[in-house]
């Protein structure tokens, strides 16, 4: 599978309409205007250099790209700078002290301002707290924090002393962190007594203990915030109070510069099969487009926003738009800890509220789940400062984009969907929201500055129209460098499929007008009587029918269409999941969207679905269950529990 995605079949099963124009208004004071794409096609290069002047360098860079060894990239490699004098120190220096970088939100109720002076302190105090562990340069630091602005610090007083952070998602099992620790070879983590999940306490640290005490462990210290104040066991000589160490340290530290390549850190993608990769990215290129994406993509004015991004710290979405992006840009943010249903399934709303958020950047998992929520809860809030909504993680069903923009955006809010990966380490396709028109469902295009394409499978780009496989043609500074310790994985996986081009792993489509849409992980893609099928647009497609909250689509091994389409769905509140009627009924709406082909063999209602931590289906559970095979692995599953639940909805072979 996955090899065969052929042009006539994946291309324009679903037709989408709808056209939205920036607001005038916006369009008219937007940081960045048609004008970018112009500038940065005639020179790509002249046009990074000029975006890696947002930064503030030691030693500015002479040389933008050094491709002279490709795949492997130096982006403005004689250059040096401090990340974390970027993200803190130089917005002192320019008067903005004041400006709340972070408005912490517990999830109990607790809510904390810091601002960017404080935030210099801390972030000060925790690097000579490290410097004392006997952290130095071109170390690893595991990080396993809740979402709390611990975590932040934690991976800025990295960066300020040149140490690559290592950040395993608070959700993960000890095994998880064990695996990443050994693999990155950290000499200490950062954790914490525990965090605040659904309304209750929930112990991090003898996950962390488990793992540190495995044979072989390189951890020195670790070092435990005190987030929820329970009990904790305690190894003497290894581990530290984070409030008692970094309580003695001076608040005064003095950052290095470090080289333009200098490792940042490493952040673990889990992929369908194999150990997980360790993704890595480094300094000066990473928070050029981490910062330039931040500033044109969401339209930031630092002075007058207050920017949301609702991912986890150990997701890369976390990485590049909580902590690098936007506090490189001098943004004030809004940062929770919790979960959107506790204390009650208006949070979110009241917390768009409460700090007057303009911009929110979220996952098209929590929009599904709010429309299933519905739509009278959003409605009892005040959302009316927003003036951008973000989207990332998965393909946007456009019935989901729809609600988003109806019910969240007062139908005036531009939506920027963006693609990109880990691997990316930044934003790749997406609408400018003072530019473009957009499209409920695609990404649209590559912005500044970005190369991509979509081919076939004899590597040649498929005409307006085509679908096949989305690649990346010019290497971005953004780009992963390698996976650690690991080269040859790194040309494996990402080069060698297509020569000179990186091989994304998604399916996608360009339409009439070059537009792209995003089919899905090429893994997914359902091969059925000779067609190739995207989950997504099965999934969109229930997903229009008024009775489905959510859908995930597989295909599962068939004898006479090679694969069947298997598809769980989530009902809305008051369908009734043992209507034979209704299964019927949405059959054949899949049938009159996108053509009986598409038609799914099997329709499961559940109540749940399986998920990561970032909010993807992890579809090769429920192909494994649709085939009555044991399941994978289910480590990176939020709430392994669910999988029983769908099982049992399955009689053997039906
Ligand atoms: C940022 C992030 C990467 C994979 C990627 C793709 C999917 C992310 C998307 C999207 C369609 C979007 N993906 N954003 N698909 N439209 N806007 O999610 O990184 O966790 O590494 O996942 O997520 O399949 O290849 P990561």
């Amino acid at each position: 599978m996955g090899d065969v995605v052929s042009n006539e079949s994946l291309a324009n099963l679903l037709k989408e309409e709808r056209r939205f124009a920036p607001p005038a208004d916006l369009a008219a004071n937007a940081n960045v205007t048609a004008e970018a794409y112009e500038q940065a096609k005639a020179d790509r290069l002249g046009f990074w250099a000029e975006q890696a002047r947002r930064l503030t360098w030691s030693t500015e860079p002479t040389e933008t790209l050094d491709w002279s060894n490709p795949p492997f990239a130096k982006w403005f490699a004689d250059g040096k700078l401090n990340v974390a004098y970027n993200c803190v120190d130089r917005h002192v220096e320019a008067g903005h002290g004041d400006r709340v970088a972070i408005h912490f939100e517990g999830e109990p109720g607790d809510s904390r301002a810091i601002t960017y002076a404080e935030l210099k302190d801390e972030v000060s105090r925790a690097a000579n707290a490290l410097t004392e562990l006997g952290v130095r340069q071109g170390d690893r630091v595991a990080v396993y924090l809740p979402m709390i602005p611990e975590a932040v610090v934690s991976m800025l007083a990295c960066a300020r002393i040149g140490a690559a952070h290592s950040v395993v998602f608070g959700g993960f099992s000890a095994d998880a962190i064990a695996t990443r620790v050994k693999d990155a070879d950290a000499k200490v983590v950062i954790t914490s007594d525990g965090g605040y999940r659904r309304g209750k306490p929930a112990a991090l640290k003898p996950a962390v203990d488990d793992a540190v005490s495995r044979e072989g462990s390189s951890v020195e210290h670790v070092l435990v915030v005190r987030r929820t104040g329970q009990d904790v066991a305690w190894t003497e000589g290894r581990d530290v109070w984070w409030h008692e160490l970094t309580g003695r340290q001076s608040a005064e530290h003095t950052p290095e510069a470090f080289d333009a390549e200098n490792p940042l850190f490493i952040l673990y993608t889990s992929g369908t099969t194999g150990k997980p990769k360790g993704i890595l990215h480094t300094s000066g290129g990473y928070l050029t487009q981490a910062a330039y994406t931040h500033h044109a993509v969401f339209d930031l004015k630092p002075e007058t926003d207050v920017y949301w991004c609702t991912a986890d710290i150990g997701w890369v979405t976390g990485h590049s738009y909580i902590t690098y992006g936007p506090l490189a840009n001098g943004a004030t943010q809004v940062m929770y800890e919790g979960t959107p249903d506790t204390p009650h399934q208006g949070r979110f709303w009241e917390i768009v509220q409460k700090y007057g958020v303009t911009i929110l950047y979220t996952a098209p998992t929590a929009i599904r789940t709010f429309m299933k929520w519905g739509d009278d809860i959003p409605a009892k809030f005040d959302l009316s400062s927003l003036r951008v909504l973000g989207s990332v993680g998965e393909p946007i069903n456009p019935e989901a984009w729809m609600w988003y923009r109806k019910n969240i955006g007062a139908d005036k809010c531009p939506i920027v969907d963006t693609w990109w990966q880990t691997e990316t380490g930044a934003m790749m396709i997406s609408p400018l929201p003072g530019v473009t028109e957009t499209k409920p469902g695609s990404a649209q295009r590559a912005l500044p500055g970005i190369a991509a394409t979509v081919v076939d499978d004899e590597a040649r780009e498929v005409p307006d129209g085509g679908g096949g496989y989305l690649v990346l043609t010019e290497p971005w500074p953004s780009m992963l460098r390698t996976i650690w310790g690991d080269d040859q994985r790194f040309l494996d996986t990402y080069w060698s499929r297509f020569e000179g081009k990186y091989f994304a792993g998604d399916g996608a489509k360009k339409d009439e007008d070059g537009d792209i849409w995003l089919l899905g992980r090429v893994d997914d893609v359902m091969l059925v009587s000779g067609h190739n099928i995207s989950t997504t647009e099965v999934e969109s497609a229930l997903v229009s029918h008024p009775s489905v909250a959510e859908a995930a689509v597989v295909g599962a091994a068939d004898e006479t269409t090679g694969q069947a389409i298997v598809a769980f769905v989530i009902l809305r509140g008051t369908a009734n999941a043992d209507d034979e009627g209704l299964v019927a009924d949405l059959r054949n709406h899949v049938g009159t969207t996108l053509g009986p082909i598409a038609k799914p063999k099997r329709i499961l209602p559940v109540a749940e679905l399986p998920k990561t931590r970032s909010g993807k289906i992890m579809r090769r559970l429920l192909r494994d269950v649709a085939e009555n095979r044991e399941l994978g692995d289910v480590t990176t599953l939020t709430d392994s529990s669910v999988m029983d639940l769908i099982q049992t909805k399955l009689p053997a072979a039906a």
